[in-house]
């Protein structure tokens, strides 16, 4: 696999949102992005396939189902980027699907380079695929990727695994509409959704029996140790994942079980938290599926075709750039 540029989180990044959200008047907040360092991924790999959280099965079951359906629908030579490529594996379906027809240039674009290297270990055995990865935000891999294309090539973006869920719900159309900005006409973007489901299934997904969400959460602290010189005791947190009914989204908190106070020297600070109080790391906003169509509409697309999973209420949506 090709790697084009190499830009990720520096310290001094990290250590000034870190700083930022601890010390803002009322909620305090840590950017749930810095969860995925080589540790959180790993433990993201696992939640996926925990049994409580059915959205990672979900999307590959659609996938798996509807990928010749899928790629049926696109116009010939695509060239293919996908969003936060994780492993790659719900990606193959398409992958396979597309080289029954073409060969195929497959571009992720992941902040993380363990992500990437476990990305090509996985697709780069698939024949007449090509693998150039991005090591860069979203939005500057996506226009890298796009200045790949060839003349009348038309650009297939994957936004899966509903991380579109992890923006606030205004922040996740502009993004949608910032990814339009990129495309032309006829070009496409699939998205995954995480729907609405039951209070007591959704609350499980993100607080399984075995600890595992609650090992991903406190993380985030121990990559706080780690890297900017912190001392968080994480005896004195508990991991909370709580149901926001008027946002339709779970948040997930830790919560502080004591009066405590925690240097950062990395980032220059003190901060004391009070004993009930939370530190916010993580939102994952739920959709109907008639809401996904609307938002497409207002950041223009059109919504080809919706595929629905039966199992786990989840949507994959093929949106066409208008
Ligand atoms: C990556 N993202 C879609 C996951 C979600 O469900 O919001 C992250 C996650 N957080 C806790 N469990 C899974």
């Amino acid at each position: 696999m090709a790697t084009a540029v190499v830009a990720q989180y520096s310290q001094s990044d990290f250590a000034g949102e870190v700083r930022a959200g601890l010390l803002r008047p009322g909620q305090k907040e840590l950017p749930s992005k810095y969860l995925y360092d080589e540790v959180g991924s790993a433990l993201f790999e696992v939640i996926s396939v925990l049994p409580e959280y059915g959205l990672t099965r979900a999307d590959e079951r659609l996938l798996g189902r509807h990928a010749v359906d899928i790629v049926s629908r696109l116009k010939s030579d695509v060239l293919v980027a996908e969003l936060g490529s994780g492993s790659g594996r719900k990606t193959r379906w398409i992958l396979e699907a597309l080289t029954r027809r073409q060969r195929t240039t497959y571009c992720p674009i992941e902040i993380s380079p363990t992500a990437l290297a476990r990305c090509e270990s996985e697709l780069g055995q698939i024949e007449y695929v090509s693998i150039v990865g991005f090591e860069r935000p979203y939005l500057d891999g996506l226009l890298a990727a796009a200045s790949w294309r060839r003349e009348n090539e038309h650009l297939l973006v994957l936004f899966l695994g509903s991380t579109i869920g992890n923006f606030d719900r205004d922040a996740g159309e502009r993004f949608l509409a910032e990814v339009r900005r990129i495309l032309y006409p006829g070009d496409s973007l699939l998205l995954g959704t995480d729907l609405e489901k039951p209070l007591p299934q959704l609350v499980a997904a993100y607080d399984d029996s075995i600890g595992v969400t609650a090992a991903f959460n406190l993380n985030l602290l121990a990559r706080i140790n780690r890297e900017l010189g912190a001392d968080f005791d994480l005896a004195a947190f508990r991991h909370e994942a709580r149901y926001n009914s008027a946002e339709r989204r779970i948040e997930m908190h830790l919560r502080s079980l004591r009066d405590q106070s925690v240097t950062i020297p990395s980032a220059g600070f003190t901060v004391s938290l009070a004993k009930e109080e939370t530190i916010w790391t993580e939102s994952s906003h739920k959709y109907r599926a008639e809401e996904i169509t609307a938002m497409a509409q207002r950041a223009g697309y059109r919504c080809d075709a919706q595929w629905l999973d039966s199992e786990w209420p989840f949507a994959e949506n093929l949106l066409i750039a208008e």
